[in-house]
C-alpha cells in the first residue's frame, strides 16, 4: 500500500511494541525505532520488527566517520531498510554513513522539532542541508510541527525525501506537514497510546490522503 506514514513505536514494552506492530505493519509505510527500545529489548528487535515490514532505526548517528560507518554497516547487517544520522558532525562522517548502508537509506537531521532546537540546529538548517546533499544522504528529517520552516525546507531539498516528526503529541497535524512539502509523516505517541492504534493510523493515512488530493 501506498500510505507515507511512519510509525514510531518508542516503547520498552516488548510485547506491547510487537502486538502493535502486527497490527498495524501492513498499513504503514515504514515502522521507526529508537533508542529507547533498542536498549531494553536488544538490536534482535530490528530484525524480528522487519518481518512486518520496512524498519527505520532512529539512532541519529553523530560520530567520526570510521564510527558512523561501523555503526551503519551492523544495523543494515540486522535488516534495517533507513537509519537516521546527524549532518552537524561534517560532510565526511556523514558520507562515510551514506557509503556503509549500501542499498539502505540514510536520512539526515537538518533540523529538530523541539523548542530547544532553536538554540542551536536550528540556526545552521541551510548549511546542514548543503553537507546533506553532498553527502549523497536519500532523506532529510524536517520539523513536521513548523509548516513554514518545513515550507522552506522543500525548495532548498531538491529531490531528497523528507521525513518529518513533530506531529501528534509535538503538535503538527499530517495534512499541514504533508501540504508543506513532507513525503513521510512519522507519528508517534498519538498512534501507539491511542486506545486503538490500527484505528489512529488508518485515520492518519485517510487525513494524509485526502491532503494530497486537494
Ligand atoms: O526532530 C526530531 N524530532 C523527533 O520527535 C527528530 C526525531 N527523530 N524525532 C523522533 O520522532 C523522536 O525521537 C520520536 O521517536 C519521534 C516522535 O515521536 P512522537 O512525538 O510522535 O511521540
Amino acid at each position: 500500500m501506498d500510505s507515507r506514514l511512519v510509525v514510531a513505536l518508542d516503547l520498552t514494552d516488548a510485547d506491547k511494541l510487537m502486538e502493535i506492530a502486527g497490527n498495524i505493519g501492513g498499513e504503514v509505510f515504514a515502522i521507526k525505532i529508537n533508542w529507547p527500545s533498542i536498549m531494553i529489548q536488544g538490536t534482535g528487535i530490528v530484525g524480528e520488527l522487519s518481518r512486518f515490514g520496512k524498519v527505520i532505526c532512529d539512532l541519529k548517528i553523530a560520530d567520526i566517520p570510521n564510527t558512523n560507518s561501523m555503526i551503519v554497516e551492523s544495523v543494515v547487517k540486522m535488516g534495517a531498510w533507513g537509519v537516521i544520522s546527524h549532518s552537524f558532525t561534517g560532510g565526511d562522517s556523514l558520507r562515510a554513513a551514506v557509503e556503509s548502508a549500501r542499498n539502505a537509506k540514510v536520512f539526515s537531521v537538518v533540523s529538530m522539532s523541539h523548542p530547544g532546537s532553536s538554540d542551536f540546529i536550528n540556526r545552521h538548517t541551510d548549511e546542514l542541508i548543503e553537507v546533506s546533499r553532498n553527502a549523497g544522504a536519500y532523506g532529510l528529517i524536517g520539523p513536521g510541527n513548523n509548516p513554514k520552516e518545513l515550507a522552506r525546507i522543500r525548495k532548498l531539498a531538491g529531490n531528497m525525501v523528507i521525513m518529518t516528526p513533530g506531529v501528534g503529541a509535538q503538535g503538527g497535524k499530517a495534512s499541514e506537514a504533508i501540504r508543506s512539502g513532507s513525503d513521510l509523516v512519522i507519528v508517534g505517541r498519538a498512534v501507539y497510546n491511542s486506545h486503538d492504534p490500527l484505528e489512529a493510523v488508518r485515520a492518519l493515512n485517510l487525513e494524509i490522503l485526502e491532503s494530497v488530493q486537494r
